[in-house]
């Protein structure tokens, strides 16, 4: 494999602001600029606010920088007033400071309800295009953002805390299906072990096709360097399993492109109704349709 040229980070950063504010036009326009052989591993760590996330991927970034060229986005979806603490604040920034190989970025979630950045997708293939190994994307877990993360992630991580019992109970079988690592974090808080098995019982009793990946449920804890090495570890276990199957590869790939066409469309959706004025709604129902379905027509014609 050869290796990428240096990180040009004023670049980087450039071209994912450019994507950031990408219109709905462009956005139609960008495709995915490298094949699936070149493309970043993803790694999706979600979970509820304050899980640790941030914490747990700091130290994870420490582990995995030996990989190779690895990059930090984390979706913030509260307010950009938090930057600072954007890999926890258990981690010494200065242990990560000095890595060539390393960046970090923090995005807004916006006009998205599910949770993800706007254009996220897009975002990460630009990571791509930038020759990195590895993409960890930061997301917090509102529900309907563990499906959109799903497709846009490799391995999933779903961070739960100790004493969270009942999330787990209301989660039910959809998110044990689609979670690859369940992480109980913060465990050297009560509980831990407790939610650990809660976590097992529902897994035991959720449905999977032959040879599926069963979901390990793994224990973490900042202070415990050997719990995040094993994490580390079993995110490479995923990863070998996942590569080993060209179908899986393709499968997801398929799921990632139907979440961004079905988004595409309802962007254009969206702008094409938020553009009519108050007395088109007066209009009989088959003509607001019509209308609308002509903008789209317009919209994508080449
Ligand atoms: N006891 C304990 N506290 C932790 C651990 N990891 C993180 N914390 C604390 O939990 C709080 C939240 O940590 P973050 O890493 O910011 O959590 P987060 O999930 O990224 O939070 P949001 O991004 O705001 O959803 C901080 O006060 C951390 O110090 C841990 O392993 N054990
Ligand atoms: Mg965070």
């Amino acid at each position: 494999m050869s290796t990428p040229p240096p990180l040009d980070r004023w670049a980087l950063s450039r071209a994912l602001t450019r994507m950031a504010n990408a219109s709905t036009a462009e956005l139609a326009r960008s495709a995915p600029c490298v094949g699936p052989a070149r493309a970043a591993h993803r790694i999706g760590v979600t979970g509820a606010p304050g899980a640790g996330k941030s914490t747990l991927v700091g130290h994870l970034a420490l582990e995995r920088l030996a990989n190779g060229r690895l990059g930090v986005l984390a979706v913030d979806p509260s307010s950009p007033k938090s930057g600072g603490a954007i890999l926890g604040d258990r981690v010494r920034m200065d242990d990560l400071a000095g890595s060539t190989e390393l960046y970090i970025r923090s995005l807004g979630s916006r006009r998205t309800s599910d949770g993800l950045a706007d254009n996220l997708p897009e975002m990460l293939d630009i990571m791509d295009t930038f020759g990195f190994d590895e993409v960890v994307l930061e997301t917090v877990g509102v529900g309907q953002a563990e499906y959109a993360v799903r497709a846009q992630v490799d391995t999933l991580v779903l961070v739960l805390l100790p004493e969270s019992g009942d999330t787990v109970q209301a989660m039910k079988a959809g998110i044990m299906e689609m979670a690859d690592i369940f992480v109980v974090n913060k465990s050297d808080l009560p509980g831990a072990q407790r939610m650990a098995t809660d976590i097992q019982r529902i897994a035991a009793v959720t449905q999977r096709a032959a040879g599926a990946w069963r979901a390990p449920i793994l224990l973490t804890s900042s202070s415990q360097p050997d719990s995040i090495r094993a994490l580390s570890e079993t995110i490479d276990l995923h990863r070998t399993w996942r590569n080993a199957d060209p179908q899986r590869r393709q499968h997801l790939r398929a799921q990632r492109a139907r979440y961004r066409l079905r988004r595409l469309l309802e962007m254009h959706v969206a702008e094409a109704i938020t553009a009519q004025s108050d007395e088109f709604f007066d209009i009989p129902r088959e003509q607001q349709l019509a209308t609308v379905m002509g903008a789209m027509r317009m919209a994508f014609d080449p």
